[in-house]
């Protein structure tokens, strides 16, 4: 067994050498150019960051280290964690020592559930995710260390204790915020018997005895783990980090971009939409009924949520494992069945509107029906899901980029005027 900081150290040095040699045999090559509607049009398709955890082809989906997310949907998030960072799926005995190491670092302490309590009490649970995260930053170990000066080929072993710290104490602090902000009653206490997603189920408080919800969590948080990156939450968090700000400062802003309505807070509003339809129409809609309100949805000039993307041309392979998991769980479901339904009649409505790229369903149209079929009703909440995931795939690229000792991000910004003149030759 090699552990996952052993598993780093042996690759780290020889990733680095390899790097560096090509960017010197390659430097000139050019790889992108940028139009002017791509420097507007929020610069996609522009091939400017590197990111080796995982790759989203149009017309695949999530691949993450060469393997399609839908071959991973049974691994536990802490091996997918593994593979993200390490480029290597691990052996039953390392992931058992990475969900134990993590379980030794689950508590959260006291002054960050002060804090949390301190805030009023309709606060976003977003909002107090970040902001709990952004509290323990000052058990930051980079920080410390980078005080007290530290070798740059150093910087990825304090990124990486940081990372296991923050990561070992999110399902504590998501579940913990949870209880509290929908008055679930008292928090309990981290298992540290129970791997990562399991435990995290338990800390919800959702009574589970098929262990059916146990298995949603670890499936969604495999699912959610990453998506290459130019996403925002990805992108954000890669900015911030390569500031060298610590890991609780780049996860956190990472988050924060992760809880804009057309990135992830659209689980929570794809939810609301499908409770819309189920509340007009008494129950299942038929497909004409549906289309109707999807089209009223459009001409208000609303999105549908859970449909379309940057960059995918298909139907996302995670939703996908969302509709197969809720055709074995809960068929009968009502939402569950608006959900399938909706996956009907949309691409057709969205291709006819003629204005999205992807008419196809991403990650947040299915997930929604699921938690509320097992009594996660609280929408709100469900961006948090989202983000305890994300962050695996956030630190997983900051771990890299410390590895590789990345630069500073500092792309050239021009003014209108500048363009005007560009175009004119
Ligand atoms: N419903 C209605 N219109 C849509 C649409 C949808 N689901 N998806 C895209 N469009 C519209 C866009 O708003 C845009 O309209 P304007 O030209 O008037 O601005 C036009 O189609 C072209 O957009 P696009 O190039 O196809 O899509 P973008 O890359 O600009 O945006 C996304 C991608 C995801 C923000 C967009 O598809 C959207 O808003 N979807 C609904 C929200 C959603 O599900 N977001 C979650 C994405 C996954 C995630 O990050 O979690």
């Amino acid at each position: 067994m090699a552990t996952l900081k052993q598993t780093l150290a042996r690759k780290i040095p020889v990733l680095r050498d390899e790097i560096k040699a090509f960017v010197k045999a390659n430097a000139k090559t050019v790889i992108s150019e940028v139009t002017v509607a791509q420097a507007y049009g929020g610069m996609r398709g522009v091939k400017a960051l590197v990111c080796d955890t995982s790759v989203v082809p149009p017309d695949k989906g999530l691949i993450i280290r060469g393997t399609p997310i839908g071959e991973l949907k049974d691994q536990l998030p802490e091996a997918v964690f593994f593979l993200l960072v390490t480029g290597e799926l691990p052996d039953d005995a390392a992931i058992n020592d990475l969900t134990k190491d993590l379980k030794s670092r689950a508590k959260v302490p006291d002054y960050v559930w002060n804090t949390l309590e301190a805030m009023p009490k309709d606060s976003h649970p977003m909002v107090m995710f970040s902001l709990g995260i952004l509290a323990m930053e000052k058990d930051s170990v980079f920080r410390k260390k980078y005080d007290e000066g530290l070798k740059k080929t150093d910087f990825w072993d304090p990124t990486l204790e940081d990372c296991l710290n923050l990561i070992a104490k999110l399902p504590t602090l998501a579940a913990g915020i949870y209880r509290m902000r929908f008055n679930k009653g008292p928090r309990i206490e981290p298992d540290p018997k129970l791997d990562w997603a399991g435990d995290y189920a338990r800390m919800l408080g959702i009574d589970d005895p098929s262990g059916e919800f146990g298995n949603l969590m670890r499936l969604y948080l495999v699912l959610h783990t990453d998506h290459e990156g130019g996403n925002v939450s990805a992108h954000t968090c890669h900015c911030v980090g390569s500031a060298l700000s610590d890991p609780y400062y780049a996860v956190s802003a990472g988050l924060n971009g992760l809880a804009g309505p057309l990135h992830g807070l659209a689980n929570q509003m794809c939810l609301r939409w499908v409770m819309m339809v189920k509340d007009k129409f008494g129950g299942v809609p038929t497909e004409d009924q549906l289309r109707e309100f999807a089209w009223d949805t459009l001409k208000s000039g609303q999105v549908i949520p859970g449909y379309g993307h940057a960059v995918l041309r298909v139907t996302d392979p995670r939703y996908a494992a969302f509709h197969d998991f809720g055709a074995r769980v809960c068929a009968d479901d009502d939402l569950f069945q608006i959900v399938a339904k909706v996956f009907k009649v949309i691409p057709d409505v969205l291709k006819k509107h003629g204005k999205a790229k992807d008419p196809w369903p991403n990650v947040d149209a299915a997930s929604g029906c699921l938690l509320y079929h097992f009594g996660l009703t609280e929408f709100e909440y469900y961006t948090v899901l989202f983000g305890v995931s994300r962050a695996l795939g956030m630190c997983a690229q900051l771990i890299v980029s410390r590895a590789l000792g990345e630069a500073i991000e500092r792309p050239k910004s021009v003014t209108t005027e500048w363009m005007k003149q560009a175009v004119k030759g």
